[in-house]
């Protein structure tokens, strides 16, 4: 059984809603942060860094959340939420990218370095999901995939306020679509 380490009050929140959102059963590995499991030599010869989360799939020992989340959703529910062709693959390749460097990594970056965020900064990375949104219904097309699960996860993050993007209407309405998903609301119980 696939085995899943890390709190879901961290980005093991987004692989343990793919995991809901595709059905497949899994054995939750959670601990406080502050106990420091993730950085006993044991939790360190699975995940080097000493970060959450980490998954293990059979032979496969997994770090980098989004990495884990294109892994699940390739190899469970017949592939449906990794796009249906290599086009719209590749644009849920973008769109996670996106997210890892273009929001998440620069926003944890000024966390640490003791910056507060600002709302224009965010508004300017989220007002680039607008054009897209008003075009088609999900990130990478029509249906609901990898994309918009990974890109949305950035908005459960504590640094990143949800309101800030209240201004935009498309992505607003994309919020609310999705964050209405039973295995969201779901997943949204078990952080509590
Ligand atoms: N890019 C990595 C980042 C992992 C990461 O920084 N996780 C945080 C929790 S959200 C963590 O482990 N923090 C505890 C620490 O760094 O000691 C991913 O997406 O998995």
């Amino acid at each position: 059984m696939i085995k899943l380490y890390g709190p879901p009050m961290t980005r093991t929140f987004r692989v343990m809603w793919m995991l809901e959102e595709l059905g497949v059963p899994y054995e939750h590995v959670s601990f406080p942060l502050a106990s420091g499991t993730h950085k006993t030599a044991e939790y360190l010869a699975l995940n080097p860094n000493g970060h959450v989360p980490t998954l293990v799939d059979g032979d496969l020992v997994l770090w980098e959340s989004f990495a884990i989340n294109m892994h699940l959703g390739s190899v469970h529910g017949g592939g449906a939420l990794m796009g249906a062709t290599p086009a719209e693959r590749a644009t849920i390749y973008k769109w996670t990218l996106w997210g890892a460097c273009e929001v998440e990594g620069p926003a944890d970056t000024a966390g640490k370095l003791g910056m507060k965020i600002s709302k224009d900064w965010l508004q300017t990375r989220y007002r680039i999901l607008e054009p897209t949104l008003e075009r088609q219904a999900y990130l990478a097309g029509a249906n609901f995939s990898v994309a918009d699960l990974n890109v949305l996860s950035l908005l459960y993050r504590p640094a990143i306020n949800r309101e800030d993007v209240a201004a935009l209407p498309r992505v607003a309405d994309w919020v609310q679509r999705i964050s209405a998903r039973p295995a969201f609301q779901r997943t949204m119980e078990k952080r509590k």
